[in-house]
């Protein structure tokens, strides 16, 4: 049986963002102020250049923002091909709570948070501009296994009232052509919260996690009664099932959370971490994987 409360998240990076978590839940505070808080570490975080402020731009030098939260009642919010907004999540939020709506995308999105008080900053560090020139000289286009420069962040927390919600933002994949949206703001596919069972979140590449409905698929596992990391199993598997080739040259990891705290994660290749935090301590865990 799992620990209430506790939080989740994807990669060793998630340790970080875990504690801002912590601090929300230990408290008795709501599962969502948690995971906000938590993934806008990484997002303000230079040093991940795969989310937020540093991120990784698109093949034409701008960095563009996918994020998405979903609450305890299902209720959702998303933006998607958003530039110049530091804190992706916090706009879905807002998107969640103060639109009609469920996701905007570019320049909606970006007028929409402007208009809430968000600032226009330049997400592109000298780094990441660097990085990039160098990248134009053979402009290979080639998603990457793992390990460390593969950090989007998604989270699932689970607060002492028994709420469980997620969120997940990212840059995306680096170098993706002008206007790439990933699995990380669609709901189904790089989230998806199941009020009464549980939830999950997904990392790696986007696209086979948007061709399986990945999240969805998870948690509907969970729903027929699969445990966390059983779960996670078949979706991943799933991906395997449609297309076999070259799957070792491509990541994947799904974590979940059910309604008892139970955890879970696996991946397709090795080097995927589910970070946990509960009253055990705050720690990351290597998932089991296919290859
Ligand atoms: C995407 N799933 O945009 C994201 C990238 C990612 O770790 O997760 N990187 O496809």
């Amino acid at each position: 049986t799992g620990k209430k409360p506790v939080v989740v998240s994807t990669w060793k990076t998630g340790v970080r963002a875990n504690e801002a978590a912590w601090q929300i839940l230990d408290k008795g505070g709501y599962a969502l102020d948690a995971v906000e808080a938590g993934v806008k570490v990484e997002e303000a975080n230079p040093k991940n250049n795969t989310v937020g402020y540093g991120g990784r731009p698109d093949r034409d030098g701008n960095v563009t923002l996918d994020a998405c939260v979903m609450d305890e009642n299902g209720e959702c919010g998303s933006v998607a091909f958003l530039q110049d907004i530091k804190h992706p999540v916090s706009v879905a939020r807002k998107v969640m709570t103060d639109t009609p709506h469920a996701m905007l995308v570019g320049e909606g999105a970006r007028q929409f948070a402007l208009s809430q008080g968000f600032e226009k900053e330049n997400l592109l560090t000298p780094a990441a501009e660097k990085e990039w020139k160098k990248w134009l000289e053979t402009s290979e286009y080639k998603l990457e296994v793992n390990i460390e420069n593969h950090d989007t962040i998604g989270m699932l927390a689970l607060d002492k009232n028994g709420r469980l919600c997620g969120a997940c933002t990212t840059s995306g994949a680096a170098y993706k052509m002008h206007g790439r949206v990933g699995d990380s703001p669609i709901i189904g596919a790089g989230l998806f919260i199941d009020p009464k069972f549980g939830g999950a979140v997904a990392t790696g590449a986007g696209e086979e996690v948007i061709k399986t409905a990945g999240c969805h698929l998870v948690v509907e596992m969970m729903r027929a009664g699969h445990s966390p990391e059983e779960a996670c199993k078949i979706a991943i598997q799933r991906i395997i099932e449609r297309d076999s080739s070259n799957k070792k040259d491509i990541q994947v990891g799904y974590i979940a959370l059910n309604k008892d705290g139970v955890y879970g994660g696996y991946s397709i290749v090795k080097g995927f971490d589910v970070s946990v935090c509960n009253a055990d301590g705050n720690r990351a865990e290597p998932t089991s994987h296919q290859i």
